[in-house]
């Protein structure tokens, strides 16, 4: 045998035993990141301390206690405005490489307006958390807006529905790039647009609960989180990128969406429901521009409605180039799948979103349920979403930005919140390993049972229980918390 065969031989060899091994492998990449993730209104409470502003989520649980559960508040929540050094004891104790927070905008600009004035004590306690995540080895992933609008700015100028607010959350952005990005490496815009403008101004279940114009504040509301988006990266790209040397991008909410059967129609049914929830803003900021199918079905429909143009506002030519292309990653909030099923277009009518969409979603009766109705549990779906992603949007680099599971109670033995975490990962594994998918870090939502929105302290999410009816507000770690710790200190899924 020639030595060029034998090299052959054993480059084959060599190259079956790690296809094969990487297929089975249980070991995380070696730049893999793992995180956990909180939001502001859920954690924070000091709703109105040293200086903070009202925002739309102070409003809605104040006025409107009928919409929430429990008729709760995040008044106090976790209390994290008071306890965020035992929070990043904790999140030490995990052994995360990442926090994933976010800004609440009214408490560093109480109305919004940069102008109006800086709440320093707002911005000192966002260093202060900075400072010890530094201290500590955790790297920061700041949320810019996880949903808490300043009151004063959706009452003096609409919010999400008036265009001036590109500029006006640009400067709230330059401002905390300013303030803290020496030490954040990477940013996020934008929290699930695709459920805040739905929830916010189409369904009315949260903040600030409008439904005024269906079918059309939604999708303006979209436009305009996406040109602020747009802006926020190209400044950050000009000003502050080289110095600080971080990543940005935006965070969108996912489920999967499995074709109820192998008939077209059904696929296509599928296919449609993901476009008009995830290539709703991914189609814009990866290629600039609606999805083709969004474009013409709202077209239609609206022309039969009476409207004189499509309710889906237009991107000019020059906003298309600048839009495309604003992400450095794709940040997926993923936690569960629905089936889809191809139903005949809803009949012309009042005009609504959903019936842009006209399918129809349903969950299958074998599913694992979890404190939430709207998740089941189906962790193969994580790897399909992916999948679906690379092939869609030409392999971009994901980070999973949320995947968790929910109990209606406080379990501490939580064998199935450890048990989805575990299933998901594997899928995810598969996905780096089988299908090649380039994704570089997970994140568990969430560190502590929180304010769960319209849920209030119904449904929790944490790897840490805590107890809300103690005004010291205990963290006690389930065992979940165990089981994450293990797998972040081996970097390997075990059982
Ligand atoms: C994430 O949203 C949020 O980022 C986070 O703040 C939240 O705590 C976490 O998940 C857990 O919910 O809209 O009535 O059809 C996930 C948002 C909430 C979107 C439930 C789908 C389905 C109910 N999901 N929603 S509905």
């Amino acid at each position: 045998m020639s030595s060029s065969t034998l090299v052959f031989i054993i480059t084959l060899f060599c190259f079956i035993c790690t296809t094969t091994q990487e297929a089975n492998s249980q070991i995380f990449p070696p730049n893999f990141k793992f995180g956990v993730a909180t939001a502001s209104y859920q954690i924070e409470g000091g709703c109105n301390e040293d200086g903070k502003g009202e925002n739309i989520w102070d409003r809605f649980t104040h006025t409107s206690p009928n919409k929430i559960f429990d008729h709760s508040t995040g008044d106090v929540a976790c209390d994290s405005y008071h306890k965020y050094e035992t929070d990043i004891a904790l999140l030490k104790e995990l052994g995360v490489d990442f926090y994933r927070f976010s800004i609440s905008w009214s408490r560093i600009l109480p109305t919004g307006y940069v102008d109006d004035g800086i709440n320093h004590r707002g911005v000192e306690y966002y260093n202060n958390i900075l400072n010890l995540l530094h201290q500590n080895n955790i790297e920061a992933m700041i949320t810019l807006y996880h949903w808490d609008l300043p009151q004063h700015l959706h009452e003096s100028m609409g919010g999400w529905l008036n265009e001036t607010i590109v500029d006006i959350f640009a400067k709230y952005a330059d401002l905390a790039f300013h303030f803290f990005g020496d030490r954040v490496k990477y940013w996020i815009t934008f929290n699930e647009p695709n459920n805040f403008c739905q929830n916010g101004y189409e369904t009315a279940i949260d903040a600030p609960g409008l439904a005024n114009n269906l079918g059309v504040d939604v999708y303006t509301c979209a436009h305009n989180v996406i040109k602020s988006h747009a802006a926020v990266y190209h400044m950050y790209d000009k000003t502050y990128r080289k110095l600080q040397k971080g990543k940005i991008s935006l965070i969108l909410y996912t489920k999967w969406a499995q074709s109820s059967t192998n008939t077209h129609k059904d696929f296509k049914a599928a296919e449609r429901s993901l476009q008009f929830q995830f290539g709703w803003f991914a189609n814009p900021i990866i290629k600039g521009n609606y999805p083709r199918i969004m474009i013409e079905r709202i077209r239609e429909r609206s022309i039969k409605e009476g409207f004189q143009k499509s309710r889906l506002p237009k991107f000019t030519k020059k906003e298309i180039r600048y839009i495309k292309g604003t992400f450095d990653f794709i940040g997926v909030n993923h936690y569960t799948t629905h089936m889809v099923k191809w139903i005949d277009d809803i009949p012309i009518g009042k005009p609504s979103a959903f019936k842009d969409i006209s399918v129809e979603e349903y969950f299958k009766d074998s599913w694992k349920g979890s404190g939430s109705f709207w998740l089941k549990v189906v962790p193969c779906g994580i790897r399909n979403i992916a999948k679906w992603i690379k092939n869609t949007y030409n392999n971009p680099n994901i980070i999973i930005t949320e995947n968790g599971y929910s109990d209606g109670e406080i379990i501490l033995h939580d064998f199935d919140r450890k048990n989805y975490h575990k299933n998901y990962l594997k899928y995810l594994l598969k996905a780096i390993y089988n299908d090649h998918v380039n994704i570089t870090g997970y994140t568990a939502w969430s560190l502590l049972d929180n304010f769960e929105w319209r849920e209030g302290y119904s449904e929790r999410f944490g790897l840490y229980a805590v107890n809300f009816t103690d005004s010291s507000r205990p963290r006690i770690p389930k065992d979940s918390a165990e089981y994450y710790k293990i797998i972040l200190k081996t970097r390997h899924l075990i059982s």
